[in-house]
C-alpha cells in the first residue's frame, strides 16, 4: 500500500523524522530553508500532511492551491498562522502542542519577570560597558517580586503556571482576567482572584501577558491601556506579538509611563520595532519561551503523532477545528 505523502516544513529532531519515515512518505526541509508561500505551495502538492511551525501560513490562497492536503500538524500551542476558518471549510484539520510546553513556558515567563524587575539585562551591560566604578545606594534599582501583586492577562495552562509560580513560590497576590472565569477549584489551587481588565491594568505590579492572539487580542495592550498602568509597573509578553503595540509601548517606557518590559515576542517577528532597540529599561528575548531541548522533542514528537493518528485511526490527538 502507498504510505500518505507528507512535508515536513522545517529543520526538526532526525528522530522525529525517522519516526514519521516509518508511515509516511517524507519529503522534510532539514536545511531549514525558510520557502516564501509560492515554494511551500509548490513542495505541498500531492502531499496530504504538512507538519509546521508558527513560520508557516496556511490560508485560502494556499488551501485553495494544494487540494490534496487534509491535515496541517503544528509544532506549536499557538496557532494564529492557521485561518481556522479557511482550513475548516476546506475540510482542512489543524493539530496543535498543548501541554507538553506549560511548565517550560511558565517557568520562561517567570524568569523574564525577574529579569525585568531586577533590571538584569541592564545590569549586564553596565557591567560589561565598563560603567560599574563604584556602589551607589540607588544603582540599578528595580522592584519587588516577593509580596507584590501579580496580574495576569489571558488565564490557560501557562497562566495558572505563571500564577501558581507566583502565589506559591514568591508569595504574590495573583489577580487575573480571562474572557471566561475560572472554576472555583482552579481558582483556590493558582490562588488568583478574578478581576476586570480595568482593575487588572490599575492594579498589578507585574502584568503578564498569556493570552492567544486573534483579530480580538489585536493591541489588547495599547497606549490607553499603558496609561491606566502604575508608573512602577513592569509588562511581560510571552503571548504572542500584535497582542501588544509595539510603538506605543516604547514610547510608554522612554516617558516612563511604565518602568519597565520584558518581550519575548513581537509585532512582525523576527524584526523587531526599532524604537525597543534603543530604550534601556526593556529586556527582549527571540521567541524562547517553550525552548528547552526535552520540550522542544515532547512538541515535535506531538506534532508527529497527530499526524500518525489521523491517518492511521482518523482521529488526532489534539485538534483545533472540527473538519
Ligand atoms: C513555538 C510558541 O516555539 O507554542 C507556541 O505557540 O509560540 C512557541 O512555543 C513557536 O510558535 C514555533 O512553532
Amino acid at each position: 500500500m502507498n504510505k500518505p505523502k507528507i512535508l515536513v516544513a522545517r529543520a526538526v529532531f532526525p528522530e522525529v523524522l525517522a519516526k514519521l519515515a516509518q508511515h509516511f512518505d517524507v519529503e522534510s526541509n532539514q536545511t531549514d530553508e525558510l520557502w516564501t508561500p509560492v515554494q511551500l505551495i509548490a513542495k505541498l502538492q500531492g502531499k496530504q500532511g504538512v507538519f509546521t511551525t508558527g513560520s508557516e501560513r496556511i490560508d485560502a490562497a494556499l488551501l485553495a492551491a494544494c487540494p490534496s492536503l487534509k491535515i496541517c500538524a503544528n509544532m506549536a500551542v499557538g496557532y494564529n498562522n492557521f485561518d481556522l476558518d479557511a482550513m475548516t471549510a476546506a475540510g482542512v484539520l489543524g493539530t496543535n502542542t498543548p501541554d507538553v510546553l506549560t511548565e517550560t513556558t511558565a517557568d520562561f515567563g517567570f524568569a523574564l519577570l525577574m529579569a525585568t524587575a531586577r533590571r538584569m539585562a541592564e545590569a549586564e551591560h553596565f557591567l560589561r560597558a565598563g560603567q560599574w566604578t563604584r556602589w551607589s545606594y540607588d544603582m540599578l534599582a528595580g522592584s519587588d517580586i516577593h509580596g507584590s501583586t501579580l496580574g495576569i492577562l489571558g488565564m490557560g495552562r501557562i497562566g495558572q503556571g505563571i500564577a501558581r509560580r507566583g502565589a506559591l513560590g514568591f508569595g504574590m497576590k495573583v489577580i487575573y482576567h480571562n474572557r471566561s472565569r475560572l472554576d472555583a477549584a482552579t481558582e483556590a489551587e493558582c490562588k488568583a482572584s478574578f478581576v476586570s481588565k480595568e482593575e487588572l491594568l490599575k492594579t498589578a505590579d507585574h502584568l503578564v501577558l498569556v493570552l492567544p492572539y486573534s483579530a480580538s487580542s489585536h493591541h489588547a495592550i495599547g497606549a490607553p491601556e499603558l496609561a491606566q498602568m502604575k508608573p512602577t509597573a513592569t509588562l511581560i509578553n510571552i503571548a504572542r506579538g500584535g497582542i501588544v503595540d509595539d510603538a506605543a509601548l516604547a514610547a510608554a517606557l522612554r516617558n516612563k509611563t511604565i518602568a519597565a518590559a520584558g518581550l519575548d515576542v513581537f509585532e512582525g517577528e523576527p524584526s523587531v520595532h526599532p524604537d525597543l532597540l534603543t530604550v534601556p529599561n526593556v529586556v527582549l528575548t527571540p521567541h524562547i519561551a517553550s525552548a528547552t531541548m526535552p520540550t522542544r522533542l515532547a512538541m515535535a514528537n506531538l506534532a508527529a503523532d497527530n499526524l500518525i493518528e489521523f491517518f492511521m485511526k482518523n482521529k488526532a490527538l489534539t485538534p483545533v477545528n472540527h473538519a
